[in-house]
């Protein structure tokens, strides 16, 4: 899976940086944060059919981050869910890839962008799923920064309560958040032993290597616990001068900069 993975990554970025440069569109950063957590996930991992993306079996994956809606809508479109030129009209008027994350989007499970929802949504269906006793698997996936909403701790709570060990949550923590770093604005650390004090089975990973989210990210060995990975990753990853940078979470590449990433997204592919 993994060579595979690493080339989907590329592509998504790819995709991102070409529609936040034509479209004038921001969050990049936190784009290419998320990249290879989406690549692991729908590069195998996930029960899920494309041309099918209702079916009552899939997994349901609950993306909240909804401000980094291209990393999403690059992923679906390079795993089949519709053809690429439909992100041609990413932010157009009347289009359904609207510049946060919309449920009408074939694939998307529920729109997001006010943050702090999806992961209690997530919860309400492995819950359901629990109850049906239904094969699938429900993930959320939720920013750093986004953790400072209250609504999320209520989730936290709840689901060990429900021993909901069908639900694995991502946290994105890649350290930056829209004012600063998350240490500076309300720091989250140590955040494994909050996870681990509400009862999560807790793990953490280097959230850009494949082979270490695949594992963490997998369904088998559920232990009656629901599971958290917390993915340590690098805002703006896979581009030196948007690595690390607050600023990438609001600008959009300009000509040059469209190209200088490009070459580096792609001369990473030939390394
Ligand atoms: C409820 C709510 N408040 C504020 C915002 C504005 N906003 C957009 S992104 C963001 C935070 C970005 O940081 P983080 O959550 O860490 O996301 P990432 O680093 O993954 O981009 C904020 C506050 C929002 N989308 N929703
Ligand atoms: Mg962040």
């Amino acid at each position: 899976m993994t060579d595979s993975t690493t080339d989907l990554a590329r592509r998504i970025r790819l995709q991102c940086l070409h529609m936040c440069h034509t479209k004038r569109a921001s969050h990049l950063g936190g784009a290419f944060s998320v990249a290879d957590v989406l690549a692991v996930l729908y590069g195998g991992l996930l029960t899920a059919d494309p041309k099918q993306p209702r079916a009552p079996q899939r997994d349901r994956v609950f993306y909240s981050k909804g401000h980094a809606c291209t990393a999403l809508y690059a992923t679906l479109a390079e795993t089949g869910y519709y053809d690429q030129s439909e992100l041609d009209t990413f932010t157009d008027n009347g289009s359904y890839f609207t510049s946060h994350v919309n449920h009408k989007v074939p694939g998307v499970e529920l729109s997001t962008g006010s943050l702090g929802h999806a992961l209690s949504v997530a919860a309400g269906v492995a819950l359901a799923g629990k109850r049906r006793q239904a094969a699938w698997h429900t993930y959320a996936i939720v920013s750093d920064g986004e953790l400072d909403e209250g609504s999320n701790w209520e989730a936290i709570l709840f689901a060990p309560h429900h021993r909901l060990d069908n639900l694995t949550l991502v946290v994105d923590y890649n350290k930056i958040q829209s004012f600063g770093s998350t240490a500076e604005v309300l720091n989250l650390d140590p955040l494994a032993d909050k996870f681990k004090a509400f009862n999560w089975e807790t793990i953490e990973v280097d959230g850009h290597d494949h082979a270490a989210l695949a594992a963490a990210l997998s369904k088998q060995g559920r232990s009656g616990k629901p599971r958290v990975v917390i993915a340590h990753t690098v805002k703006g990853k896979g581009v030196s001068f948007m690595e690390h940078q607050l600023a990438w979470h609001y600008k959009s590449p300009d000509a040059a900069q469209f190209a200088a990433a490009r070459a580096e997204l792609l001369q990473e592919d030939q390394a």
